[in-house]
């Protein structure tokens, strides 16, 4: 009987989350505001006056557009391999894709934030979060390249990651599914989960000056699914807060036994807290794995060290560390409000939205006005940490962002539409559709201390009638809406790389005037650079070949190769010489099991090449860099295993006999 009750109840839940088409809005195509076209438009030659940034979701990548245009200015590599700039490919890159568990191509990357100063954005470093081979990564601004790749031991599932503290101390990660710990035995039913499995929050350190991160210890959770996350600021500073699913600790048909209880938990960590126990030498030290991938800009070259420890607080013996409040129902988002006070929680199948009060909350962790613990940890009576709640805002709330008036943003994934409401007094001020089923939004700004309130994109899982129709799979889509007035306006779609999760908006001018234009070649500390063409050259070392290899308008030096042998193992070393802004040149070479090289100015990159047959083998530049940029290519001659044909090199000067004798 119950399975029967269980069974319609997920039903109802299914339809519920797939129920688009009943509550698809009506009169799409009017909802467009009419002087749209003047909002969005930037003319030719002219900058956006945003940035957004962009998780790829099942791309692993990061996309980067203009606002209010739309325009997509670069897609930036993460945490998937690159053809197009050799990412993953090159010698010097494959180390960032290096893991506990080996080289990995691809992952999921659901969440970027930027970094901030005082909580407010300061244009240096964007982070983004690896949900599936549990990792966090760091991308420089300057370069717009993913500068450090961090692994999570202790970890599956890296999605409530990765969210920062209004000084970038920490980067702070959830598990999404709990597992046992790595240094226990994996090798359990999978029905023991409630004895066996365990939930791990990690913080990472961020260096000031240079953002070099460090796992600098654990938390030990009980085994729930750990969803999203956000720091406390201002007020609430010294804080993070967790919404978590699961607190039944299902470990099958999660659609409904995850979904039993009326509410589950958001849990409060106080982070400085934990900092004081681990200055005490409480935590423990394990035994685990992982890696720590790190690029270095001199040497443009990636290192990859495999770690082997790491520091575990126990939240159920540390007292005062970690706190549950309830939150219903399954929730998804949990976001804090500008001046830290707020706290909302997104329950995917709660019918209303609830607004905690760190304040309140902090009165009752006072007071000790708990309505019991889980495994240690104290809970705290929703009614004693509520702040009220927002009624009728419509259905499947996901996630909330803030403008600087007092107004928060929800975004409805059921009933497709985005829900503005007073953070005061919980009213409903507007609510627009969005085509069609937004899970994530932002507001450019929306989760620092002081918002700027001009725009709001929604991120949509499904776009059907949008777009023109490109086979089975449409595009994802991103609607920009004007926020300044009483009524939120849409003003453009725009359509997205790979699956939107979060993204954020920050103005231009924090990050255009600090782009790095060139690596300054007397600065190349590359192993393999040529610093000019005079020093190129090709040397053979047994079996394997180093091509010491130039590129500038329009040749490489050397161009003509010769006395490569079946069964070497070749190296290019292509160092790009120009020193000049957005002059890079592309490598590739015929039947090379590889992608191309996209050096950058003053760079040096790295091609392995393994050569399959006899024969003569073209290279040649990809980027169309000049007039001349089809004569850019040289040849490669491959001669049998055993052949007696010496190594040769040259450019210029490889003429035929009787010309030669012209000249
Ligand atoms: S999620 S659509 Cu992976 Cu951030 Cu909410
Ligand atoms: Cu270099 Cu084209």
């Amino acid at each position: 009987m119950k399975n029967l009750k269980n069974i319609v109840l997920s039903s109802i839940a299914a339809t519920l989350l797939l129920g688009i088409n009943a509550c698809k809005p009506k009169n799409a195509g009017n909802a467009v505001s009419a002087d749209a076209a003047i909002k969005t438009y930037v003319a030719p030659g002219k900058y956006d006056e945003f940035y957004n940034f962009v998780s790829g979701g099942f791309s692993g990548q990061m996309s980067v557009y203009g606002l209010p245009s739309g325009r997509l200015l670069k897609v930036m590599p993460v945490f998937s391999v690159d053809p197009e700039k050799g990412y993953g490919f090159s010698e010097e890159t494959k180390p960032m894709l290096n893991t506990s568990h080996g080289f990995i191509p691809w992952d999921d990357l659901h969440h970027v934030q930027l970094s901030k100063t005082n909580g407010e954005y300061d244009g240096r470093w964007v982070f983004g979060n690896a949900n599936n081979t549990p990792r966090v990564a760091r991308i420089d601004l300057k370069t717009f390249r993913t500068a450090e790749i961090i692994e999570l031991p202790n970890s599956a599932g890296n999605h409530s990651s990765p969210f920062i503290t209004e000084n970038t101390e920490y980067v702070v990660a959830g598990t999404r599914f709990s597992v046992p710990p790595d240094d226990k035995n994996g090798d359990v039913p999978i029905n023991t989960y409630k004895q066996n499995f365990k939930g791990t929050i990690s913080f990472i350190s961020v260096a000031k000056e240079d953002g070099k991160m460090e796992l600098a210890f654990q938390i030990q959770c009980p085994g729930f699914n750990f969803d999203l996350s956000r720091a406390g600021k201002g007020v609430s500073n010294g804080w993070f807060f967790f919404s978590c699913y699961n607190t039944e600790q299902a470990n099958t048909l999660l659609e409904v036994n995850a979904s039993q209880r009326d509410k589950d938990f958001i849990m409060a960590v106080n982070w400085k807290k934990a900092e004081e126990y681990l200055k005490a030498g409480k935590g423990r030290k394990q035994a685990v794995k992982y890696a720590h991938n790190v690029y270095n800009e001199k040497t443009h070259t990636a290192t990859s060290e495999i770690k082997t420890e790491v520091t575990v607080l126990d939240s159920k013996e540390l007292k005062d560390m970690c706190y549950f409040f309830p939150c219903p129902k399954s929730p998804h988002g949990c976001d804090v409000s500008p001046t830290g006070e707020y706290i909302v929680g997104s329950g995917k199948l709660a019918a209303l939205i609830p607004v905690f009060s760190f304040d309140k909350m902090i009165k009752a962790i006072a007071a000790k006005d708990y309505i019991g613990e889980f495994e240690g940890i104290p809970i705290l009576k929703y009614e004693s940490v509520l702040y009220g709640e927002v009624k009728k805002p419509g259905l499947g709330p996901l996630h909330t962002e803030f403008d600087n008036k007092g107004n928060a943003y929800t975004s409805m994934f059921v009933s497709s539409e985005v829900v503005k409401w007073n953070i005061k007094d919980l009213k409903v001020l507007d609510r627009a559709p969005t085509y069609y089923s937004v899970g994530h939004l932002c507001v450019a700004g929306g989760d620092t201390k002081t918002p700027n309130a001009k725009y709001l994109v929604a991120y949509n899982k499904i776009t059907k009638d949008r777009y023109l129709p490109t086979g089975p799979e449409l595009s994802q889509s991103a609607q920009l809406y004007d926020i300044t007035g009483d009524k939120m306006q849409l003003i453009l779609d725009f359509p997205t790389i790979g699956e939107p999760h979060y993204a954020q908006i920050v103005p231009a001018d924090l990050i255009k005037n600090n782009s790095l234009k060139f690596y300054k070649i007397d600065s190349n500390e590359n192993k393999y650079v040529s610093k000019g063409e005079s020093t190129t050259k090709v040397v053979r070392d047994g079996k394997v070949v180093h091509i010491y290899i130039t590129a500038i308008r329009s040749h490489f030096a050397p161009d003509n190769i010769e006395g490569i042998k079946m069964g070497d193992e070749v190296y290019f070393h292509v160092t790009n010489l120009e020193q000049d802004w957005d002059v890079p040149h592309g490598f590739a070479v015929k039947g090379s099991l590889n992608a191309e090289l996209l050096i950058m100015p003053g760079e040096t990159q790295t091609l392995k090449w393994t050569p399959d047959r006899v024969g003569m083998f073209p290279f040649y530049c990809t980027d169309f860099c000049s007039a001349l940029h089809q004569e850019m290519s040289g040849y490669v001659r491959v001669s049998p295993a055993g052949s007696n044909v010496p190594i040769s090199y040259s450019l210029g000067t490889n003429l035929p006999k009787d010309e030669g004798l012209k000249k």
